[in-house]
């Protein structure tokens, strides 16, 4: 594994992901979400884990997909690599996922984070869904998660303005389960796994079921379109000029094209 750290049993039947590429503020390559799926399967099939945390460090938990990895390609590039299989495949996850948040999660990073069951937030976390100001929308699942979880208006404003919302906000808007100081997050988030990790496995595992299948009756749909739109932007000027300028540390020039 080159991009994550998996710790089983850091504590009794709980698990640790740790995102690791501090660099890139852990900007979600394709090999990383691998690596993620790849350990959560693992981790699934594992009788001494019950609960799986997955963090960041104290500046980002992601800054999104690797815009650097995505910036030169075609809409029919993206729709061959196919990544959502790598992502429904991290859905699937039977066990319970606790997302331990300091910094960033943006973009993609903030798609993973709403993928997770729980949230438990540092104070300094900041969650957005910027890919509007690189000229793309969200594609992994923001608008529809994004939306369901904390209403139409909040998040057309921050999908249509590329927008951060703070902890405080994230809070307010049931984006998050609780806000701890920034000593307190990872502390806090073990706090919660040990406490379901005591409980039935099989009454775990089927509750989070049941609460899935009530929240993505409708998310199929929602999802597909979502994924058409996303390869879409890749067909535009707009994307790439996006994408370029950010890798060139400038300010996008947009056309509408
Ligand atoms: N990708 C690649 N590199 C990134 C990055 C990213 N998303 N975010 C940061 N970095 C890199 C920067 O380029 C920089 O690298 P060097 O220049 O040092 O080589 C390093 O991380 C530190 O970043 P900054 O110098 O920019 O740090 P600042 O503190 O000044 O700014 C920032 C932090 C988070 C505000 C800024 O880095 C930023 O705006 N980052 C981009 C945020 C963003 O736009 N995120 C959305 C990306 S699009 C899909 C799944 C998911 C997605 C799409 C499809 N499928 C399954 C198909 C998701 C798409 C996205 O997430």
């Amino acid at each position: 594994m080159e991009f994550i750290k998996v710790t089983e049993q850091k504590e009794p039947f709980v698990a640790l992901i740790e995102l690791n590429r501090p660099k890139e503020l852990n900007a979600l390559n394709r090999q990383l979400m691998e690596e993620v799926r790849d350990a959560l399967q693992q981790l699934d099939k594992n009788d001494l884990v019950r609960v799986i945390i997955i963090t960041g460090n104290e500046q980002a938990f992601a800054a999104g997909a690797d815009i650097k990895q995505m910036a030169d390609k075609t809409a029919i590039d993206m729709l061959m690599i196919d990544q959502f299989s790598t992502w429904d495949q991290i859905r699937k996850t039977k066990k319970p996922i606790i997302a331990a948040v300091s910094g960033f999660a943006l973009g993609g990073g903030c798609e993973f984070v709403m993928t997770c069951d729980m949230v438990i937030a540092s104070e300094t976390a900041k969650f957005g869904q910027p890919e509007i100001k690189i000229g793309t929308i969200p594609g992994a699942g923001g608008t529809q998660r994004l939306t369901k979880a904390i209403g139409k208006a909040k998040a057309m404003e921050l999908i249509l303005t590329g927008r951060f919302l703070s902890a405080e906000e994230a809070f307010f808007y049931r984006l998050v389960n609780k806000v701890v100081p920034k000593e307190m997050y990872l502390y806090e988030a073990f706090q919660l796994a040990k406490e379901i990790a005591q409980l039935s496995p099989v009454a775990v595992q089927l509750a989070k079921e049941s609460i899935n299948r009530s929240f993505e009756t409708h998310l199929d749909e929602g999802l597909t379109l979502e994924r058409k739109n996303f390869y879409l932007t890749f067909a535009s000027e707009d994307q790439k000029e996006g994408m370029k300028a950010f890798v060139e540390k400038r300010k996008p020039d947009f056309k509408g094209k």
